[in-house]
């Protein structure tokens, strides 16, 4: 499974200071701790409320480049940071994320076709979140056929269906796992997942045990990629076997001690 780090975000306290104060050093530091911890791309978020969010996104990403080459995940629903971001990467960059509104993939889907980016395509428009996994699929369907039209294959897309609270809708975790194995029918090849694993357990006082129990089951059902914490040790334990139980890594065995 692709671990993405959810650590680079605004909304940290920290960060934010660190972002405000342009502080390269701490920036640089996180990105090397979250790639040590396993983390294969980094997700960037400026935070909340940032009126010069395209310049801020730029040093983002100029920043961390200068002391990693691991992938970056432009993370914003402004278009105008999301190119500023996508200029300033050297490699690949991964685009979080376009939703199911036209207004959105028309602008977006040109930049994923320029630069050859990745894009997270997120099951959601003008109507909110769609509480039945039938629903949310219609929604990728939608944006994978959208972006066929703008010749972007579907090896670049990432379906995310919107992890939400389980404190607010228990209802949703289960749609989510149906979801998720139900887009694997949408193409061949199938388009890849990905999901925000933190939502679940926002507001709720076992955090990491609710992430790491969601996760498995998410794994199971053929997630690609996770954006989550990749300091939280017993999280990955949960990567690592999962990986090896679901055949997608060589097993150890040193590590299964057999
Ligand atoms: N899907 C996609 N992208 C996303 C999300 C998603 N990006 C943002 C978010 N959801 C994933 N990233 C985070 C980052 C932080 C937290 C959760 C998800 C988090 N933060 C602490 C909290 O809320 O308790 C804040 C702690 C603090 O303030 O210090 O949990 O779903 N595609």
């Amino acid at each position: 499974m692709i671990v993405i780090s959810e650590r680079i975000n605004g909304l940290f306290r920290s960060v934010g200071k660190a972002i405000e104060t342009k502080d390269e050093k701490a920036i640089q530091q996180l990105a090397l701790d979250q790639i040590k911890a396993g983390a294969d791309v980094l997700d960037l978020n400026t935070g909340p409320g940032m009126d010069n969010e395209p310049e801020v996104m730029a040093w983002l990403v100029k920043t961390i480049q200068d002391v990693t080459d691991a992938q970056l995940s432009i993370d914003t629903p402004k278009p105008e940071a999301m190119e500023a971001g996508l200029k300033a990467v050297n490699k690949r960059a991964m685009l979080n994320s376009t939703t199911a509104e036209l207004n959105r993939m028309e602008a977006l889907f040109p930049l994923v076709k320029e630069y050859d980016a990745e894009i997270v395509c997120l099951t959601l428009d003008e109507k909110g979140i769609p509480n039945d996994a039938m629903k949310r699929n219609e929604l990728a369907m939608l944006m994978i056929t959208t972006a066929m039209g703008y010749d972007i294959p579907v090896d670049n897309i990432f379906i995310d269906p919107l992890i939400l609270p389980v404190g607010a809708a228990q209802n949703q975790g289960p749609a989510v796992i149906d979801a998720i194995n139900m887009f694997k029918m949408l193409s061949d090849p199938p388009p890849k997942t990905v999901v925000g694993l933190s939502n679940i357990s926002n507001g709720t006082k076992q955090r990491s045990l609710i992430n790491r129990t969601y996760l498995s089951m998410l794994m199971g059902a053929g997630l690609t990629a996770a954006i989550m914490d990749p300091n939280d040790e017993e999280l990955m334990k949960v990567v690592k076997t999962g990986d090896i139980l679901l055949n997608k890594k060589l097993y150890a065995h040193g590590y299964l001690q057999v």
